[in-house]
């Protein structure tokens, strides 16, 4: 299909395949066969031709020396890292006589696929690898790790995974970020907060950690974690209490709000305050700002469900917006995910229905360590892509461990020879997004766009959906769905009758132009896809699966008796493990630093720049004390997913715990306790 490929000389049009909100256009500049630069596509409608620092940078990442160019055979013990080149004939071959074997002597839940969104197009993601293993019968991975416990509670208030457009937002007046460092995340967002604030916006951050998205705002309010719900209680409260409540919509458009309104009396300004540590007097002064500026705008980041009460935190914060009746104001709302908008045919493309046992076992990725270790029948074999679990992954010493046990058949698929990798017994190498055939659909605005290679694969590298082709002829599966193109599949996406907002979408206008927008009808006045229709501020649906019906500030469990809750975010150059083998991106982060509260600091004796020891039961690290007012007392904060180098103990994941959170299984990587001292 591509004509691009051939073409030695140019500039084409790409997308950022990064699991990144903004899902930049971009511009791929190719000299004598080779992408010399990436730009920001300037006729983006929303990205606009800028891009970040990481990504201006991809040209290093696709041409790395480090980057593997032949399928590679373990030949030192596990994690040492030794491998001898094979072809690929010999990798296909002896994954599939391996997997045969398990097959007929453990059956086929013993095989595990595991996999994120490394590369987010949807057919790298979530295309061909889902038929292949549902026709194998393999076990299920639920994919847990990001943002299903928002998600889901989002869901229960409003119905899927629906909010404003975010070009809308320049009109907005009040732009809350909460729990999203968005200069670092969702730069484009911040842009357009940026526009609105020209004319006259205020810009009010609602964070753990006073990061550059909170150096940016207005007023930046340090929450305590996992108290987000309690607040957002409070401030209900108090508009329902000072007459800021538009009763009016609530009527029209909510279930519940007379019930809440009682509901929401024990969340007092006192009683708030002591729990999110926010005092009396800004919860009443955000409380009226929220109250009497339209349009208000909030953007519901993903770190706030990032804790075992993170799924009733966001289906708490959902319900803010019907309270002082935004929804019906251009630029009013709120945006946790917009990924319904663009929602496809995700039976056609991964094909369920090839599964024969419905009731094939289910592997919280969260829990991977455990799994490995301790799952009866066990999983003897596993084929990691898109994913790197050796540093991503919570209580990161129990994957180690698992990863490590010698019965266990590992594959990873991937661009570099990842800390996962490290522990296969067979690794293939991954083509980059730039290579291949795809589409891509953002889950913060609302366009689709569509990839097709701009360049000859790397080395012997190949696409995830050629693996899976190869794969499925080297098991013997005849099935039609194998021989489908790439293209074929992204037909079979679009047709999609049962979401109209995309019924203008096909391969055809995918490829005339280069980003198509889902259909912009407002989600006001209309009928959400809740079970009333309506805004849910009291969920009957909740009540049957077992959550209280209006929302509800749960507490933190306890995790160890150790004094300090430890936040291990993402860093700014870095996307989660990607670019950490990177020298230009380590440089620009420096060395991952332990940010702490100054009077913590005193009473541990600790000076900044100073090493310290962390730990708790599941684990340690010795990290750089940065001392300073941007962390409240009691809370710790770091920031990177970094490599695991020999000589260093920098993998934050051992410390953090594999709960899984109130909604969705969803992931509590913010929930841990620690303990800290200095490193004499
Ligand atoms: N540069 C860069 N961009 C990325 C990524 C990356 O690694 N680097 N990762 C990508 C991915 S996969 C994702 S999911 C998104 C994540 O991006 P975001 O949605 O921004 O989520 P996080 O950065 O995990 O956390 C956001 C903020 O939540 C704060 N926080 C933690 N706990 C709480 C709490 O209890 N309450 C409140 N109010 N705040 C809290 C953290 O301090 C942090 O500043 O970013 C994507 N974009
Ligand atoms: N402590 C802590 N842990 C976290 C988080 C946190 O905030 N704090 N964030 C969590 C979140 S939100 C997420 S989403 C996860 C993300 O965790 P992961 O999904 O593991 O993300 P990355 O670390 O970016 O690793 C993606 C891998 O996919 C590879 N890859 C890229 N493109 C392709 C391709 O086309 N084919 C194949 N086969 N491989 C490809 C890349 O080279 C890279 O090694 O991490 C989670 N872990
Ligand atoms: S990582 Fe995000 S901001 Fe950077 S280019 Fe990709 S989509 Fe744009
Ligand atoms: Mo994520």
């Amino acid at each position: 299909m591509s004509t691009f490929k051939k073409q030695q000389n140019g500039i084409f049009p790409s997308v950022c395949p990064l699991d990144c909100p903004d899902q930049c256009g971009l511009l791929l500049h190719k000299t004598d066969g080779k992408i010399t630069k990436v730009q920001g596509d300037p006729n983006h409608p929303v990205t606009k031709g800028n891009i970040c620092n990481k990504v201006r940078n991809m040209p290093e990442r696709i041409y790395d020396s480090k980057r593997l160019t032949t399928p590679l055979k373990r030949t030192g013990h596990k994690g040492s890292g030794q491998f001898e080149p094979i072809t690929w004939d010999e990798a296909i071959e002896s994954i599939a006589s391996k997997w045969k074997n398990l097959i007929a002597s453990e059956g086929t839940e013993s095989i595990l696929p595991y996999s994120f969104y490394g590369n987010m197009g949807i057919l790298s993601a979530e295309g061909m690898d889902r038929r292949f293993f549902h026709r194998l019968g393999a076990s299920r991975l639920d994919q847990t790790i990001c943002s299903v416990a928002g998600s889901v509670g989002y869901k229960y208030t409003m119905g899927g995974s629906f909010g404003i457009d975010p070009e809308d937002t320049i009109h907005s007046k009040l732009i809350i970020f909460w729990g999203i460092n968005a200069v670092s995340t969702n730069m484009h967002q911040v842009a357009l907060a940026q526009k609105a604030r020209k004319n006259g916006a205020k810009i009010v951050v609602i964070d753990v950690h006073k990061n550059r998205t909170g150096i940016l705002a207005d007023w930046f309010i340090p929450i305590l974690p996992g108290t987000d719900s309690a607040l957002a209680l409070g401030l209900m409260n108090l508009l329902f209490e000072e007459g800021l409540a538009d009763l009016e919509f609530l009527q029209e458009y909510s279930i519940g709000y007379q019930e809440l309104r009682e509901h929401v009396k024990q969340y007092d300004p006192h009683t708030v305050a002591a729990i999110t540590g926010i005092p009396v007097d800004d919860l009443k002064e955000l409380a009226a700002l929220y109250g009497t500026v339209s349009p208000s705008f909030i953007r519901i980041g993903n770190g706030l469900q990032h804790h075992d009460n993170g799924g009733m935190a966001v289906r708490t914060i959902a319900c803010l917006p019907a309270i002082t009746g935004q929804w019906l104001v251009k630029g009013g709302g709120a945006i946790k995910g917009n990924s319904g908008y663009l929602a496809h045919n995700t039976a056609a493309v991964q094909r369920p229905d090839l599964l024969e046992n419905k009731e094939t076992r289910v592997i919280n990725m969260n829990q991977i360590g455990s799994a490995l270790l301790d799952l009866k029948p066990p999983i003897s074999s596993m084929f990691v892509y898109n994913c790197n679990p050796a540093v991503v992954a919570p209580e990161g010493n129990k994957v180690r461990k698992g990863l490590e046990r010698e019965d266990l058949f590992i594959v990873v698929h991937d661009l570099f020879l990842t800390e996962t990798a490290s522990y296969a017994d067979i690794v293939l190498p991954a083509t980059s997004s730039f290579e291949n055939t795809d589409f891509y659909t953002s889950y913060w605005h609302k366009y689709t766009q569509i990839q097709e290679p701009v360049i000859e694969p790397y080395g012997e590298s190949k696409s995830n959906p050629d693996v899976f082709r190869l794969l499925a002829e080297a098991m013997g599966f005849q099935d039609d769905v194998f021989k489908d193109s790439d293209e074929e599949m992204i037909e079979q996406a679009f047709h999609y009758p049962a979401n109209s907002y995309i019924e203008d979408i096909d391969l055809q206008t995918l490829k005339e132009n280069q980003f198509v927008k889902a259909k912009n009808t407002p989600l006001f006045p209309g009928k959400l896809p809740t079970p009333s229709g309506k805004i849910e501020l009291y969920s009957k649906k909740m009540e049957e699966d077992g959550y209280p019906a209006l929302p509800t500030y749960v507490p933190l469990p306890a995790d160890g008796d150790h004094p300090f809750l430890f936040v291990p975010g993402p860093n700014h150059n870095f996307l989660n493990s990607t670019f950490s083998n990177n020298d230009k991106h380590i440089q620009l982060e420096k060395t991952p630093q332990l940010h702490i509260n100054s009077r913590d600091a005193a009473e541990l004796n600790i000076e900044n720049g100073e090493m310290v020891r962390i730990w708790n039961k599941r684990g340690e690290c010795l990290l750089q004390a940065s001392i300073g007012e941007n962390v409240l007392s009691g809370v710790v904060v770091t920031q990177g997913l970094w490599a695991d180098l020999p000589g260093t103990k920098q993998l934050v994941n051992v410390l953090t715990p594999d709960r899984v959170a109130d909604m969705g299984g969803g992931a509590t990587f913010f929930s841990g306790r620690i303990s800290i001292e200095k490193i004499q």
